[in-house]
């Protein structure tokens, strides 16, 4: 399998990690930490070095009762950051679910849109179609600022995959190439922790939708919630998530902590390549 980006087409043979950068001063997890530009181009750097295999840079906070962005603070907050990410070598995705930052952030080189909004903004589909840019479609409802309130569903399996593969194929229909698409359920977006945990339990059904699965679970809620710890020490509880996420059919992972998931995924990697066919274990028995 593979995700077609504009400038790169990412094997997914092997689970990919994508390195989170937040331009922003209200992250959930570390906002304010690389607010400056030259402190989120190091950042970007640091996590090229260190193994991350996608970069994804972000201008506006995503938690709950986050403060909304107009487009233009956006873009002023990516713009010098995108233009130096693009020379490191790897693909470079924009988080943003507004057209204009889109457009933008297509004509200065990104190679993959991801949108929490799953396109669904008013011109989002026409910012990326024809671009060749990859794009990432996320389940979510509503807005930061009220999602919580929307987290209730009958059966939050089918209701995401369905959401999902309507999206893909308005994608489609818009003249998104499949092959650009990846999908995403949006974990800790308008969801508990048991929708959370449902749906990761069950992930292997959106998998099956045909399209490669992008997750983020780094340092998410649910995970305080599981092991009580803060958001500074769920290393080792997103670690486990990405894990799970991988063995129920994630092909790209998105994470804050890019050196210890390229460990894990090398552990992953070095036990599948000992394994022993099903076919060859019969011969051998
Ligand atoms: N999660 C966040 C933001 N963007 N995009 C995708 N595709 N999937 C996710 O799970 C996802 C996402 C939230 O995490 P973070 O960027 O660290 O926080 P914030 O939105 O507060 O900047």
């Amino acid at each position: 399998m593979h995700w077609q980006t504009r400038r790169f087409r990412i094997d997914l043979s092997r689970p990919r990690v994508m390195g989170i950068v937040n331009v922003t001063p209200d992250s959930f997890s570390d906002g304010g930490r690389h607010d400056d530009t030259r402190a989120a181009i190091a950042h970007c750097e640091r996590l090229v070095a260190e193994g991350a295999d996608i970069l994804d840079i972000g201008g506006e906070s995503t938690r709950p009762g986050a403060p909304p962005v107009d487009a233009d603070s956006e873009w002023a907050r990516i713009a010098d950051v995108l233009a130096a990410a693009v020379t490191l070598g790897v693909p470079v995705s924009v988080d943003t679910f507004k057209p204009e930052v889109m457009r933008r952030a297509l004509e200065a080189g990104a190679d993959i849109i991801n949108d929490v909004q799953a396109l669904q903004m008013p011109g989002a589909l026409a910012a990326v179609a024809g671009t060749g840019a990859g794009v990432c479609l996320m389940h979510m409802r509503g807005e930061p600022a009220s999602m919580a309130e929307l987290a209730v569903y009958g059966d939050v399996v089918a209701d995401v995959a369905a959401f999902l593969d309507q999206r893909a194929r308005v994608a489609r229909d818009s003249g998104i190439p499949a092959e650009c698409i990846t999908l995403d359920p949006g974990y800790g977006f308008a969801k508990t922790a048991e929708h959370n945990l449902r749906l990761l339990a069950c992930q292997q059904s959106l998998a099956r939708l045909g399209y490669p699965l992008l997750v983020g679970w780094s340092r998410k809620r649910t995970l305080g919630d599981i092991t009580g710890r803060p958001v500074d020490q769920r290393l080792a509880a997103s670690l486990a998530a990405a894990l799970r996420a991988v063995s129920a059919g994630a092909h790209v992972i998105r994470v804050h902590d890019v050196p210890a998931t390229v460990d894990a995924l090398k552990v992953w990697a070095a036990v599948d390549a000992a394994t022993i066919p099903p076919t060859a274990q019969q011969e051998d028995a």
